[in-house]
């Protein structure tokens, strides 16, 4: 794509590559990254060489340049429920602060589907399994990082037969019981994303509105090609998307992200806002590495107002 790339890339992408990870991985990728305290911590999903994902842990003075911990930070459950239910791995994490604790959203599948747990940490050392939040068929919940009128809110991706898979809004008084669902934004027919859309990294707050990156899929006769867009939602009413962005912000280019594990892939699950305007956006490549880059908060903002797309089809399907 030619012209002003809304996000640019860091120069040293990949960032992280199975290289640099001290435990025999296949991929890193798909990584939530927040700050704590003054480091950068990244969650990152790793495939061992059987299949199954478990979920490292890097940490990083500036954002950019990462050192991976010797063990992994989360391996699917030995017994009880969570061992049930994440027999096939653990995967695509996303972290949330709230109230001074982190909050980890993360893939677990098994012999019975994909569904979501969460888990809680407040130093990363020590990490406690909550609940399972979710039914099966679904992948990708973000949290939003407030309360809404009292209630936690969260963005959700269930698989349907009956429609693309969609972003929907769910809300929750104890993080634990989720409902009123509603369905906000979807695919549009012959756009870039007409396949399926997908929550991407946590929301965060800007002056006009809570920013949300998500990914969209396009089928090709050459496999299915994942590119990532931006929304805008209402401050105080998280369900009232404000605009969309018409066109991607980012989609495989390097040839790290159009070959690896999975190719033409750019998928994302954390983004983290600097004092100085900027975002730092993360993603994984190829389902392969990890690659970095920043933008500016304001220039994705315009981006949505300025060239926005419906958030919904219309009943004539456009
Ligand atoms: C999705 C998920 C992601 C993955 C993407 C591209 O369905 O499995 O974890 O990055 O496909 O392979």
């Amino acid at each position: 794509m030619a012209g002003h790339r809304l996000v640019r890339r860091h120069e040293q992408n990949p960032i992280l590559t199975p290289d640099n990870v001290p435990y025999p991985v296949a991929t890193v990728h798909n990584a939530a990254v927040i700050r704590h305290n003054d480091r950068y911590v990244m969650l990152f999903r790793a495939h061992l060489r059987n299949g199954h994902s478990v979920i490292g842990m890097a940490e990083s003075g500036d954002g950019f340049r990462f050192k991976v911990r010797p063990e992994p930070w989360l391996t699917p459950a030995g017994d009880g429920v969570f061992g049930e239910y994440e027999a096939f791995g653990v995967e695509d994490p996303r972290i949330c602060r709230i109230d001074g604790a982190y909050y980890i959203t993360y893939s677990a599948y098994s012999a019975h589907g994909v569904r979501i747990a969460l888990a809680r940490t407040e130093d990363f050392q020590h990490v406690e399994r909550i609940a399972l939040i979710t039914q099966a068929d679904y992948r990708n919940v973000v949290l939003f990082p407030q309360r809404f009128n009292g209630r936690y809110a969260r963005l959700d991706r269930p698989h349907t037969d009956s429609t693309p898979w969609s972003i929907w809004i769910s809300y929750s008084s104890d993080l634990i019981h989720w409902g009123e669902s509603r369905r906000l934004m979807a695919s549009l027919p012959y756009h870039w994303d007409e396949l399926k859309i997908g929550p991407g990294a946590t929301p965060f707050a800007t002056d006009r509105g809570w920013l949300h990156i998500f990914h969209g899929v396009f089928q090709t006769m050459n496999g299915a090609v994942y590119r990532l867009g931006a929304a805008l939602h209402a401050l105080h009413d998280p369900a009232r998307i404000v605009a969309v962005t018409d066109e991607w912000i980012l989609e495989p280019e390097e040839p790290w992200e159009r070959s690896g594990y999975v190719p033409n892939v750019v998928f994302c699950c954390g983004a983290v806002p600097e004092a100085d305007g900027t975002v730092k956006i993360y993603w994984g490549g190829a389902d392969t590495v990890m690659c970095a880059g920043s933008a500016d908060i304001e220039e994705l903002v315009d981006a949505c107002l300025q060239r926005p797309r419906p958030a919904l089809p219309d009943s004539n399907g456009k």
